[in-house]
């Protein structure tokens, strides 16, 4: 059996790398002149690297690693399938048992009537098919101008054209460009753009953008509004409670399509199985990736409601698939992701255990004198960087004070991402209170190390 695995020492592996892999979203130059991290081994919520040095992974990979790593019954569920069928696709009248299995399954577990599933390999890819399906499906109904799809400004829905069309990063808009007919309006992002308005009514502000954007464009051209319950990498931003409620009325005023991307918030993240239930959202689409193995194989999935399922097959053949939607090896480790999932009840243990204790001990993290505002939903959880607390400044060189924050974290065995100067967590979903202990402990140590260091610059 060929397993890679750190036969090398680490400046060596670390050469190759620098030689031949390009990494997303880096700067390869800078990256090869630091040499990377090397992860060789995980095991529940930790890593360890080739120098043996141990991580308490805050982020669950990207977060996708639900259940945590070291989970057997996945790779022996994979290697049976393997061989009994490793292959087949679902194109020309045929279809297999994994996936039948796995679409019946997501469909009991979804909420109100997105009962029909459409398998992908990546969010990425389940973005661009939902942009196709909900054009196909106004045509369908006879209405080909409805095509436009409005998202917002730093959301973020993938890294194909299509689906980095649907982000609003204006750094990936400004590489390779746009699809047509997609507009953004802003976040409801309260710290950041709320100033000093109320943030229920600022929520309330924000999600009426949609509806003055419907007005802008017509709604005889709208297809459809896509937005992540609790936007991820935008920084973890959860919306005023005002927001969520309004745009599901404009949605439906306006005979509007809404796309909750639950790449993130799906499978347990905000304590319940989709951030949909958590905000009360009712969508028409829903696209999930990531948790739905727990990152142990690439599988993705649009899930679709009744009405859209019905709509796309009035339209004749949907001209769309991926060699492998619905790869019987992905199916098989989704499903016994999902067994463990739900017979673990670890949903449950976000709910009742994990998320609270979260909470009480990340909002004290609010009275670090770096701490602007310490927010989190479920498990998921932002800190927001400042040099002054009381007016919510950000810093002159924007990014600088979350990368020395991010680098004592590593430093002190904890992974937390930063997003500017945002700091960003989301552990496993397994994660244990004196997990969460030690990864406080981290966290604030961090903190006041990055504090200091700005001290010493004259920055704070
Ligand atoms: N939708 C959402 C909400 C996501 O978070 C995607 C779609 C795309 O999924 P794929 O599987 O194509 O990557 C994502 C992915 C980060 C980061 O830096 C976040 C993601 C991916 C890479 C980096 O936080 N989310």
């Amino acid at each position: 059996m060929t397993l890679i695995d750190n036969h090398m020492p680490t400046a060596d592996i670390q050469a190759l790398d620098a030689a031949h892999h390009l990494h997303p979203f880096t700067d390869g130059a800078a990256l090869n002149a630091l040499g990377a991290r090397v992860i060789t081994r995980a095991d529940g919520v930790m890593l360890t690297d080739s120098e043996g040095n141990e991580y308490l992974d805050g982020m669950a990979g990207l977060w996708c690693v639900n259940i945590g790593y070291g989970r057997k019954e996945l790779a022996d569920v994979a290697a049976a399938q393997m061989q009994q069928l490793p292959y087949y696709n679902t194109f020309f009248q045929t279809t297999h048992p994994p996936v039948v299995a796995l679409a019946a399954k997501l469909a009991e577990l979804a909420p109100g009537d997105l009962n029909h599933v459409f398998f992908a390999n990546s969010g990425s890819e389940a973005n661009d098919t939902n942009i196709r399906m909900v054009r196909h499906y106004w045509a369908a109904q006879g209405k080909p101008d409805k095509k436009v799809i409005i998202s917002r400004n730093n959301a973020y829905h993938g890294s194909t054209l299509g689906a980095s069309s649907l982000g609003g990063m204006s750094g990936m808009h400004a590489q390779g460009g746009m699809v047509p007919d997609i507009s953004h309006i802003d976040q409801p992002y309260w710290y950041g753009e709320g100033g000093d308005m109320d943030a229920e009514a600022f929520g309330l502000e924000r999600a009426r953008l949609l509806e003055a954007e419907i007005a802008r464009l017509g709604e005889e051209n709208v297809a459809a509004f896509i937005a992540e319950p609790v936007q991820g990498a935008g920084a973890v931003i959860i919306p005023p409670a005002s927001y969520w409620p309004e745009i599901q009325r404009i949605c439906d005023a306006h005979d509007i399509l809404l796309i909750a991307d639950e790449v993130i918030c799906g499978f347990g993240r905000t304590g319940s199985w989709f951030g949909s239930q958590t905000f009360g959202i009712r969508p028409d689409i829903m696209t999930t990736a990531k948790g739905l193995s727990s990152g142990y194989i690439p599988i993705a999935a649009s899930i679709v409601s009744d009405k859209v399922a019905d709509g796309i097959n009035k339209g004749g053949d949907f001209n769309h698939g991926y060699t492998y939607s619905g790869h019987p090896v992905a199916c098989a480790v989704a499903l016994e992701n999902l067994r463990i999932l739900e017979e673990e009840n670890i949903v449950g243990h976000v709910a009742d255990v994990a998320a609270p204790y979260l909470q009480e001990k990340w909002s004290k993290l609010a009275g670090h004198p770096l701490v602007g505002e310490a927010r989190c939903v479920g498990l998921m959880g932002a800190l927001e960087l400042t040099p002054d607390k009381s007016t919510r400044a950000k810093f002159k060189d924007g990014g600088a004070a979350g990368l020395i924050c991010r680098t004592h974290c590593f430093d002190g065995g904890l992974v937390m991402r930063a997003t500017g100067d945002t700091m960003i967590i989301a552990p496993p979903l397994v994660i244990t209170p004196a997990e969460i202990d030690t990864l406080i402990e981290r966290a604030t140590d961090a903190l006041d190390k990055t504090y200091e260091d700005l001290k010493a610059q004259g920055i704070v």
